[in-house]
């Protein structure tokens, strides 16, 4: 009798510690959690355009909000794409569109896209385009993170349709997606 009390207090002493245990990890794991992250778009090819891009996680997706200077009036494809690298004078290092599930290209709100599709920045007569828009595809954290891609902004129009990449032409300026 008595042994088996002190084995069921040692049961509920073990299944205590194994529960405590189990919520050490996960706090660690909420510290760690990336909820706002940034891209800095740097002029390619002389181009001119520069602007800011953050990524914001928010209740119900994540907030996407753009602001480019110095574009030619009109649309202009946006892209997350596949490489945080923008060294090269055309941006062609930064790869193709982020596609982490294997998609065809399409518009922001066509639930078969490239995770990286943002569709296109519309610039006024002086060449300001604001964005803002919020994502349900995109996400900071776990393995289709966009921290450290890169996003893209192109001298022509997003098509929303065209294989494998809207037809959008050159690339006007790049930035890395870092996380703040
Ligand atoms: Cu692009
Ligand atoms: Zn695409």
């Amino acid at each position: 009798m008595k042994f088996a009390n002190l084995l069921t207090s040692a049961l509920a002493i073990a299944a205590f510690a194994a529960m405590h245990a189990g919520s050490l990890p996960s706090t660690e794991k909420a510290k760690d959690t990336v909820v706002k992250a940034v891209a800095v778009l740097e002029p390619k090819d002389d181009s001119g355009v520069e602007g800011t891009v953050t990524f914001t996680t928010e209740h119900g997706g994540l907030r996407i909000v753009a602001d480019v200077y110095n574009l030619t009036p009109g649309k202009h494809g946006f892209h997350v794409h596949e490489h945080g690298d923008c060294s090269a004078h055309d941006a062609s290092s930064a790869g193709g569109h982020f596609n982490p599930h294997n998609k065809k290209h399409a518009g922001p709100d066509d639930p078969e896209r490239h995770a990286g599709d943002m569709g296109n920045l519309v610039a006024d007569a002086s060449g300001h385009a604001h964005y803002d828009r919020v994502d349900d595809i995109m996400v900071l954290n776990g393995p289709d993170t966009i921290i450290d891609k890169s996003v893209i902004v192109h001298a022509g129009e997003d098509d929303l349709k065209s294989q494998p990449s809207g037809n959008a032409g050159a690339r006007v300026a790049c930035g890395v997606v870092e996380a703040e």
